[in-house]
């Protein structure tokens, strides 16, 4: 029996009220790769909010634009031939509304791929028919670049808190079994919620369940973090700097002195959003315990012992809010 994905309705969708988060936060640590004190200011951004900018990345604009160029004429496709792939429901490829297997929707459609080779092959043969090659060449050499980026930062942070050797953390991304993902979102405009002092929820409120997010967007704000006292800021958009997420696994691994950022995206009225964004994942084997020689003495570690394939599989069966690493809490 073949089941129709039926699409989210408008009213499933929630919507926030913004008069009062719409406030640009002015407070995102800015972190200059080329300054010699960056390591530290970047300790202090996770710890205290687990969110920070890059500037000084060394990655060519050339290499963004020309992903986003892709996506932008992919996302411009009919939504036939967008969803020509996607008749066999899977957790991967082309994606409309609905985020996640468990009844999540939002104000965006998007492409999401495991980031090896042969998937990357895959998801290019069967959504870009017309010039596959363009898409994944794009893809591929903008993957080496946000991977490396991601590396050069998990090393600052394992030299930050003066753990030894400085791979401690960068190592499970250049693992050949690295699980990472990548994921190219567009937020359409919402123009029926302009006149209203609301907004539609682009993608809920959320953790990611990964080591460390690299996360790059065009010019539209829509980026929300959540302050450690609950509150929501809205991150001012900068197409030329990278954000970066501390995801529940490093959070583990550093016995929860960085914090995994409560993040979510609302739908601009008047502009599309599109991001990207690479999520870097150890291998599923992975065990995820805080590293011993960040321990202090006498200190135990917060979380039960589990590997990055126990978290991902309890992870995909959460609902996006759900506190996720709350059922391995000790
Ligand atoms: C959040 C971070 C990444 O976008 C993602 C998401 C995944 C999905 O979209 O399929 C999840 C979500 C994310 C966490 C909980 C589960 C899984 C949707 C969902 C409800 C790709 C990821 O790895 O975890």
């Amino acid at each position: 029996m073949v089941v129709l994905a039926k699409p989210a309705p408008l009213e499933q969708i929630s919507i926030i009220k913004t008069h009062t988060s719409n406030n640009f936060f002015t407070g995102v640590p800015v972190i200059d790769l080329s300054r010699p004190d960056s390591k530290a200011t970047m300790i202090k951004a996770c710890m205290e909010l687990g969110f920070f900018k890059v500037i000084n990345h060394g990655i060519p604009t050339g290499l963004v634009s020309r992903l986003e160029a892709e996506a932008v004429k992919f996302f411009s496709l009919s939504q036939v031939e967008k969803e020509r792939d996607s008749g066999i429901r899977s957790l991967f490829g082309y994606g409309s509304k609905r985020i996640g297997s468990n009844g999540d929707v939002g104000w965006l459609e998007y492409l999401l791929m495991q980031t090896n080779r042969e998937s990357l092959s895959r998801t290019s043969q069967a959504l870009f028919r017309a010039n596959p090659d363009a898409f994944r060449s794009a893809v591929s050499e903008y993957l080496s670049a946000v991977k490396k980026l991601a590396c050069e930062v998990l090393e600052m942070m394992a030299e930050g808190l003066n753990i030894q050797p400085k791979n401690v953390f960068s190592k499970l991304l250049m693992d050949e079994e690295s699980d990472s993902l990548f994921r190219l979102n567009h937020y359409p405009p919402c123009p029926q919620l302009q006149e209203v002092d609301c907004k539609l929820t682009g993608f809920g409120e959320h953790t990611d369940p990964q080591i460390i997010s690299i996360l790059r967007s065009n010019n539209t704000s829509g980026l929300q973090i959540s302050l450690r006292d609950g509150s929501w800021v809205s991150v001012p958009s900068d197409q030329k700097s990278f954000f970066i997420n501390v995801g529940d696994s490093l959070q583990v691994l550093t016995n929860g002195r960085f914090r995994s950022v409560r993040h979510r995206v609302l739908a601009n009225s008047y502009k599309s959003r599109v991001s990207m964004i690479y999520f870097g994942g150890p291998p599923q084997r992975e065990r995820l315990a805080p590293l011993p020689l960040l321990m202090g003495e006498g200190e135990e570690s917060l979380y039960k012992e589990f590997t990055w394939f126990e978290y991902k599989t309890s992870a995909y069966k959460t609902r996006l809010a759900d506190n996720r690493l709350g059922q391995f809490m000790k």
